[in-house]
């Protein structure tokens, strides 16, 4: 069914627990844990607990969990104490996704204009 857990996804692992994660907060609805290989001085993840394979696909089937993604990745960056921040979709394999299970990345901590591509 839409939404389930996958056995094979990375990211469901760590939300059930069975892979360690650095979780920096939790909703009912979404974790946020911090990236294994930080491109900044924070790089935070934040995904919903359900399943899908990226964001546009999550925000399509359940919008709302899609929003709260959002309010979320601005909790982390204001509990990090980030006023400037950029938040990341990577959508694809050519896009640099590599786990398909929505998500998207937090960063800053440091001067982020360059490097957009
Ligand atoms: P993306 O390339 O957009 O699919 O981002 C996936 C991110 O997931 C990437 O920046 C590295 C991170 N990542 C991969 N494996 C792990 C893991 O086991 N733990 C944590 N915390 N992050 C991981």
């Amino acid at each position: 069914m839409a939404g389930e857990p996958q056995s094979d996804c990375l990211f469901c692992k760590i939300l059930a627990g069975d892979i360690p994660a650095t979780v920096v907060r939790k909703t009912e609805r979404t974790l946020a844990f911090r990236d294994i290989h930080p491109q900044a001085p924070t790089h935070i993840l934040v995904i919903p607990h359900v399943h899908y394979p990226n964001a546009a696909a999550l925000a399509a089937a359940e919008p709302a969990i899609a929003a709260e993604l959002l309010t979320e990745a601005g909790a982390v960056a204001k509990d990090e104490g980030l006023d400037d921040y950029r938040l990341i979709f990577n959508t694809g394999a050519k896009a640099g996704q590599t786990i398909f299970h929505a998500h998207v990345h937090v960063l800053g901590g440091k001067p982020l204009r360059e490097g957009m591509v």
